[in-house]
């Protein structure tokens, strides 16, 4: 058995410096993906790759994948990695810390010089935050984007992809070339903090995670008319924001009818036009919602449209409802859960099964490559706001249960024989 630590030092080094790009006026870190700060935090990271000697390839899609000169992708390699970019005002450790664990494991070991069965490289995807589309970079490798598919997709301001990937020095051409086969990825490991108060209450240091729930999302409009505010009678109004308002107040009730486990968030709303003494002719809504049930997702896609028609026609309005591309639940890999549940027994630390109610990238990489990923808990369960932490001790405990699983993975101690979500979904 091969026993390596990380450099707990330059891991904390690593998380503090990214730490420092987009850091917002609200007090956390707004880096959205193919932004200014984005671009910062890559070549910070490109920085430290070719400071350790590895070479870094950069897909039209902006994923980032990180291998020691020697590699030559065979046999297949394992990987490990998250994402750079966050939410707005979001946290240091949302996809930071797995991104940069996966680079310091990749770093020991290839100072360290290691014989292993298989490459072990480090990845970093683009937008997994989602302002272009779920998981952008990891569906890419997925299933691809046709130019089409690319040329629809916009972000949280309204700008498109598309011009957002030429600005930031993208191909287009190379864009829709980027695609990974399934198989040609021996495992992959994704390092991520709970975003959830589970683990901590129960005071357990290692999560292995069984699953990670569906996502689904939409655009709505309510399309009204815009009028006096001081002249128009109540009656005689077709206020888009009260029926948007009326509509959000149905939705907890109508998730809860179909699935106790889902959930529904309205993050983002804006009325057009913007002015005080404007009755609001139009008011867009963007919905997050979640189930751990395929089926049950598609059910509450469809009860949410339902339900924005019903309101829109009663008032005499109209919906619009343009739905987000789904990305369906997953069951994690069995032989790579037991890798890390194997990793942490090697290190004494407690363990937990757990399932994850966040999207991840492992979502699609676990139809590319047998699949699994590690929790460490959040500090009052926060995420996704500045307040997310998680101890420094819990950071170096769960970098050194992914670099033992890598390990274990690569030098094949913990064999990998089942096939990747699409073979055992299907
Ligand atoms: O929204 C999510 O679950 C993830 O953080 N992208
Ligand atoms: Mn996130
Ligand atoms: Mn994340």
């Amino acid at each position: 058995m091969v026993t390596l630590r990380i450099n707990a030092e330059r891991l904390r080094a690593d998380i503090e410096a990214l730490a420092s790009i987009g850091r917002s006026p609200a007090g956390g870190i707004s880096r959205t993906s193919f932004g200014p700060a984005d671009a910062l935090a890559r070549e910070w990271y490109l920085a430290r790759c070719a400071e350790a000697g590895l070479t870094v390839d950069v897909d039209g899609l902006g994923n980032m994948v990180v291998r020691a000169p020697s590699d030559t992708g065979r046999p297949a390699p394992v990987c490990s990695g998250s994402h750079i970019d966050t939410v707005p005002n979001g946290g240091r450790l949302d996809g930071a810390l797995g991104s940069l664990a996966a680079l310091e494991a990749l770093r020991r070991i290839s100072e360290t010089g290691i014989e292993l069965a298989h490459p072990v490289r480090a990845l970093v995807f683009s937008d997994e935050e989602g302002n272009y589309g779920h998981l952008l970079g990891s569906a890419g490798l997925r299933h691809g984007y046709g130019r089409k598919q690319l040329e629809e997709l916009s972000g949280r301001d309204g700008d498109r992809l598309v011009d957002a990937l030429v600005a930031a020095g993208y191909d287009l051409d190379e864009a829709t070339r980027t695609r990974v086969e399934a198989g040609s990825i021996h495992a992959f490991v994704e390092l991520h903090i709970e975003q959830g108060p589970i683990m901590e209450e129960r005071g357990t240091e290692i999560g292995v995670v069984t699953s990670i729930v569906g996502l689904a999302g939409a655009r709505v409009e309510f399309i009204g008319s815009a009028d006096h505010a001081g002249t128009t009678p109540l009656t005689r109004r077709k206020d888009a924001l009260l029926a948007a308002s009326e509509f959000l107040q149905l939705l907890p009730g109508i998730a809860h009818d179909i699935s106790e486990a889902a959930v529904v968030t309205c993050g983002m709303i804006s009325v057009d036009p913007a002015s005080q003494n404007v009755v609001p002719g139009v008011a867009h809504l963007t919905l997050d919602f979640r189930d751990p049930d395929w089926d049950r997702l598609q059910q509450l896609a469809a009860a949410f449209e339902q339900a924005a028609r019903d309101v829109a026609r009663r008032r005499g309005l109209h919906a619009s409802w343009r739905p987000d591309s789904m990305v369906e639940p997953v069951p994690l890999h069995p032989e790579v859960r037991a890798a890390i549940a194997a990793a942490a027994d090697g290190l004494g630390l407690s363990r937990m099964d757990i399932p994850s109610g966040a999207g991840h990238d492992s979502q699609n990489m676990a139809w590319l490559a047998p699949t699994a990923m590690i929790f460490v808990p959040s500090i009052n369960g926060k995420s996704h706001c500045p307040e997310e932490d998680t101890s420094w001790h819990d950071i170096e405990n769960g970098a050194n249960a992914l670099l033992a699983t890598l390990l274990a993975l690569a030098t094949e101690e913990a064999p990998v024989t089942g096939p990747p979500l699409v073979a055992i979904a299907g």
